[in-house]
């Protein structure tokens, strides 16, 4: 009687949680970014009974720029239409993990087999799986330690973003790993152990992370988000016969993305169409660490290879099935720039294309010294040269031919220093010993390439200055800023040391003050 007590108050519990799960849903109508009232990431898709769900990363940071991802919890959204999204609130809480024990987490994945609910997360390097009878939880952590530990030999490299696949004859296989720790393991029927060794996979173009599984007739699809150098997050994809490879390296079928120097995909068929669900940057206070879901429609040719898709801001609304809006128009991050060089900013216009004429736009000085003149040859990444050093307010406005949209950027010009005493190349580890010729006030300069976010930290006489370079572009062209304080030197040798920079920084010059 006491056991069927205890059963009968489980299931009240499970079905209250479910309960609450669906009155705490939101209503969202939607185009990319399909998700405007959280940040959301990393999205992972399943179909159940004719609903489509995403399951995504919740994001939380404070800043848009700043490392660590901030993710405590996932949300599942889910749809009939793919027009209407729900947000069912955050339904898998790290505090589900006793083993996480690291603040922020990373990718997740979540899938269904026979009626249970499989959701494994990474954290840190380790990953683990949390298991529920109902998609909306409550989910707990059978195993009550990670399935992959960071900490076990043979183990310690990048163990992010699992992602799992059944196969029509029911094998499920774990796939994960960053950089070049790609790897697969076939997994037991209990979905939460290993099923012999993973196997290292390698020849995948560019690989940087976010695996993600599918067949379609017969054919073995595998995509992943590359890197290569400073750009980073087009998603690429290759082909097997077999869910272990060997795989054909394809091509990419996405860009990068607005916005966030990383990208994560899931690829799915819903109701007769395939989607690529992905994240960008693009929600007002948006970016690299607060980053947003967005979906637009995936299209295979007759021999199976995928077509390149172009991301749209009509998402899988398409354009046929929403009044038309003016262009997206954002002019970039915020920038710095040392003369003679240009700054290409990482500026993007995205149209619905509803209103069928192609889209113009044209950039001006709101505030700045002096006119500007720029190369913009495509809907993004427009670069601009000044000809005056100064603080500019820059303008980008673009139509299509029926509404305008602006927005504005600032970008700080500089010119190299004059009266240069010292310049320097910088070395990692050295601490360098400048002959200054005279006691007085001296500038030292920083010219840094904004390609890459990093923090800097320069080591004066002892007086430390750090600063925080912030990536405005991803193209293959550096992009030069500068970052300038004032020091009382003495005669003789005074100390600059370099022991931590990151690779962006270029040079070093110091240079006197004239009195
Ligand atoms: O969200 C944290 C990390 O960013 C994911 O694990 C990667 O796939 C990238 O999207």
């Amino acid at each position: 009687m006491k056991l069927i007590k205890v059963v009968l108050a489980c299931c009240l519990m499970v079905a209250g949680l479910t309960a609450m799960a669906q009155q705490n849903a939101q209503k969202i109508q939607t185009a990319n970014p399909i998700i405007k009232h959280i940040y959301t990431c990393d999205p992972a898709a399943l179909v159940v009974n004719d609903t489509l769900y995403i399951a995504a990363g919740h994001e939380e940071s404070t800043t848009p720029y700043n490392w660590p991802f901030r993710i405590k919890d996932w949300h599942i959204f889910s749809t009939t239409d793919m027009k209407n999204f729900t947000d069912h609130g955050a339904i898998l809480d790290d505090e589900v993990f006793d083993w996480i024990d690291e603040d922020y987490c990373w990718a997740s994945h979540l899938i269904e087999r026979n009626g249970k609910y499989y959701w494994y997360v990474s954290n840190f390097g380790s990953m683990g799986v949390a298991v529920a009878d109902n998609i909306f939880g409550p989910y707990h952590d059978p195993l009550g330690k990670p399935l992959v530990d960071r900490k076990t030999p043979g183990y310690e490299e990048s163990n992010i973003d699992p992602t799992v696949f059944i196969d029509d004859d029911g094998q499920a296989y774990l796939y994960w790993g960053g950089e070049t720790n790609l790897k697969g393991v076939k997994l037991k029927e209990n979905m939460i152990e290993f099923d012999g060794e993973p196997v290292k996979f390698t020849g995948l173009k560019n690989y940087e992370e976010a695996p993600w599984l599918f067949k379609r007739n017969g054919i073995y699809y595998l995509a992943y988000s590359t890197s290569t150098g400073y750009v980073r997050g087009p998603i690429r994809y290759a082909m097997a016969t077999s869910p272990m490879g060997p795989w054909k390296d394809m091509t990419d079928i996405l860009g990068v993305v607005h916005n966030s120097f990383t990208n994560h995909e899931a690829i799915i068929e819903y109701k007769g169409q395939w989607y690529i669900i992905y994240h960008n940057g693009a929600l007002p206070g948006g970016g690299d660490y607060n980053r947003s879901v967005c979906i637009d429609k995936l299209f295979f040719n007759e021999d199976g290879t995928i077509q390149y898709v172009e991301q749209t801001t009509g998402g899988a609304l398409g354009a046929t099935e929403y009044n038309n809006y003016g262009p997206n128009v954002y002019a970039g991050v915020d920038a710095t720039c040392v003369i003679p060089n240009g700054v290409t900013l990482n500026s993007v216009i995205a149209d619905d294309g509803q209103n069928k004429v192609p889209v113009s736009w044209r950039w001006s000085v709101v505030q700045g010294p002096d006119s500007i003149s720029v190369e913009s040859n495509s809907l993004s990444n427009h670069t601009v040269y000044f000809k005056e050093p100064g603080a500019y307010v820059l303008r980008l406005a673009a139509t299509d031919g029926y509404e305008t949209n602006c927005d504005e950027v600032n970008v700080m010009v500089y010119e190299e220093p004059e009266n240069k005493v010292v310049e320097l190349a910088p070395q990692r580890s050295k601490i360098y010993n400048c002959d200054i010729p005279k006691k007085g006030k001296y500038v030292v300069s920083v010219i840094y390439d904004s390609r890459g976010a990093s923090a800097v930290e320069v080591v004066v006489n002892n007086q430390s200055c750090a600063f925080h370079v912030i990536r405005t572009t991803f193209g293959y062209e550096p992009n030069f800023g500068m970052w300038q304080a004032e020091f009382e030197f003495n005669k003789g040798i005074n100390k600059i040391d370099m022991t931590y920079f990151p690779p962006q920084v270029q040079k070093i010059v110091v240079s006197e003050v004239e009195n």
